[in-house]
């Protein structure tokens, strides 16, 4: 398999915690979004949304291609189900899902690099605006999630074992603290991040480790 994405696209981040997590080696074709090559020719034959991650399965002419990084931890976690990235009980399943599809729907695509530039590019806000549109949707979901996390967490957002939200929950931290959030009113969420920092996996996921990530 392969794992077209970015380092520091938090969507890539999360399927590599999810890969990470199950112990599975990938090889990483790097695209580089600054340079625009999610909308070359090459790439959108692969993934039409002109977006990363795309994970290859197979090999051509009858490989096929995987978006979207929610569908693709699905499919990691249906193909490879040890260890399990979501609960056994229906109802915890749903619940794990939801806080996955709360920070991938919600919070994520407000602060989208193309959203972002949309605010300064063509509605000319200026850069103190779009920085304070960027923390006011962070502050909004993250106080949300916290209190989301009272019900389910353990030492990881759901239970004591790292899984599918916690893969969420780690690249939306990351790429906030890029644009200097305050965290100091999610205990609970910091608490999670420094469990998900403790571990390996989470460790070789990180956008500092990928070969694509500018050195110095
Ligand atoms: N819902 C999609 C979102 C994918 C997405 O927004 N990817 C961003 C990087 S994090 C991207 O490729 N942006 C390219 C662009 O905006 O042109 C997913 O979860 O995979």
């Amino acid at each position: 398999m392969s794992l077209y994405g970015y380092y520091r696209s938090s969507t890539s981040y999360r399927v590599r915690i999810a890969l990470a997590l199950k112990g599975i080696e990938v090889a990483q074709v790097p695209v580089n979004l600054l340079k625009g090559e999610q909308r070359s020719e090459d790439y959108l034959a692969i993934n039409p949304q002109g977006l990363v991650p795309t994970l290859m399965v197979g090999d051509t002419p009858t490989s096929v291609a995987l978006t979207q990084s929610l569908a693709i931890m699905e499919y990691l976690e249906e193909r490879w189900p040890t260890p399990a990235l979501l609960p056994s009980a229906p109802e915890a399943r749903a619940k794990v899902r939801s806080l996955c599809q709360f920070m991938a729907c919600e919070m994520h695509p407000l602060n989208n690099p193309r959203v972002l530039n949309y605010l300064t590019d063509r509605l000319e806000v200026t850069q103190e605006q779009r920085l304070e549109w960027y923390r006011h949707w962070v502050a909004e979901g993250f106080a949300r999630l916290e209190v989301m996390l009272a019900e389910s967490a353990g030492r990881f957002c759901h239970g004591d074992s790292p899984g599918m939200a916690d893969a969420c929950l780690m690249p939306q931290l990351y790429n906030a603290r890029r644009f200097e959030c305050e965290f100091k009113a999610y205990p609970r969420i910091l608490a999670i991040e420094a469990a998900c920092q403790s571990m390996e996996a989470f460790q070789q996921a990180h956008p500092e480790r990928q070969p694509d990530c500018p050195v110095g």
